[in-house]
């Protein structure tokens, strides 16, 4: 399933260093000649491919690039130190456009992969460059020039790691707007999701993971009823299943039972995908009802239950710890 992130970033190339103008003062040398030197490149900015990267959420946050000047030249014809380039990370995929423009500047594909999106400015020159028989003792020297300057625009189209399943009214699109900063349509009612809304959820370690929430699958889903079949093959893509469970349904064993059954009417391996079951609206039972329902459910799956109410927020810190383990995410 795909999904577009979006992001756009300035980015400021550095300046060169100034040139300057100095004269050779030794001993014994009666006339000393110009010495001035230039001065260093600005630094580059430069994009690079990152496979660890999976979302452009950390540019929500930073939103400006700036690279290091050059230095000034130095007297004995030293040219200044060139700024180093600023290397910056992004997912593989990310589409590189001008934002101005629209114009595609590049597609980093693969990890290492670079796209130079700014070039620091020329050194300027410094004295010794104009000496000359007309003129021995020149005092000119030039500055350096600024960096470029550009808007970009990042694009990456993501794939949903996470798909959020159950039956309809089960709380789903409740759970990824609490998780994350989707804001899919909640109403007490089925088929309320009608296309899946994803969204990003931050890991442990400050990128996401993207999450779908996959309207409701119903008997008959794998053969085209209710939404059908399209949703099932969104799921194909994803790596871990959450499936969700409502607590408070009149046959929760009979709903859990009916979603497998479609995923394996489905076929393609995906009553196969690693998946945690999670029974939903926990608060709307007693505890001891709640304790034998986690039992039986737990025999039916073959799996631990989770417990959450997606609409208190309780239960998700080891939901998500759940997940990032699926996933074989460093938890901190
Ligand atoms: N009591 C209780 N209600 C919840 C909880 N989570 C969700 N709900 C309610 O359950 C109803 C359905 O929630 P949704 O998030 O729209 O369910 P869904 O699974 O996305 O439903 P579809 O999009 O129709 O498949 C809403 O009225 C929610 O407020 C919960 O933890 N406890
Ligand atoms: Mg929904």
């Amino acid at each position: 399933m795909q999904f577009i992130d979006q992001a756009r970033i300035a980015v400021h190339a550095g300046r060169g260093g100034d040139g300057i103008a100095a004269f050779r003062r030794e001993k014994y040398v009666p006339a000393g000649g110009p010495s001035g030197g230039d001065g260093g490149r600005g630094g580059d900015v430069v994009l690079r491919a990152d496979g660890n990267l999976q979302t452009l959420l950390d540019f929500k946050y930073k939103r400006q690039f700036v690279a290091p000047d050059g230095r000034r030249g130095g007297p004995n014809k030293a040219t200044g130190a060139s700024g180093d380039a600023l290397v910056i990370k992004v997912p593989c995929g990310t589409e590189v456009r001008d934002a101005r423009t629209g114009i595609l500047l590049g597609d980093l594909t693969e990890t290492g992969q670079e796209l130079p999106v700014a070039f620091g400015g020329r050194g300027g020159l410094g004295n010794a460059h104009y000496l000359s028989n007309r003129n021995r003792a020149p005092e000119k020297f030039t500055e350096g020039r600024d960096g470029e300057i550009w808007q970009l625009q990042l694009e990456l189209k993501l794939l949903a790691e996470v798909g959020i399943i159950g039956l309809p009214n089960a709380g789903k699109s409740t759970l990824i707007a609490v998780l994350s900063a989707a804001r899919p349509k909640i109403a007490d009612y089925p088929f309320t999701t009608l296309v899946p809304n994803l969204g990003v959820v931050r890991r442990p370690s400050g990128d996401g993971t993207v999450f779908a929430d996959i309207p409701g699958l119903i008997a008959g889903a794998s053969q085209g009823a209710g939404l059908g079949h399209d949703f099932l093959r969104h799921i194909e893509r994803t790596r871990l299943l959450v499936h969700m469970v409502d607590a408070g349904s009149a046959a929760p064993l009979d709903d859990y039972a009916v979603v497998m059954g479609e995923l394996e009417a489905y076929g393609h391996g995906l009553d196969q995908r690693p998946r945690i079951v999670v029974l939903n609206k926990i608060e709307l039972l007693d505890p001891e009802a709640l304790k034998q329902l986690q039992m039986e459910l737990a025999v039916l799956s073959g799996l631990e239950v989770l417990l959450i109410s997606a609409a208190a927020a309780q239960g998700l810190e080891a939901l998500l710890a759940a997940v990032w383990q699926e996933l074989g995410i460093q938890s901190s």
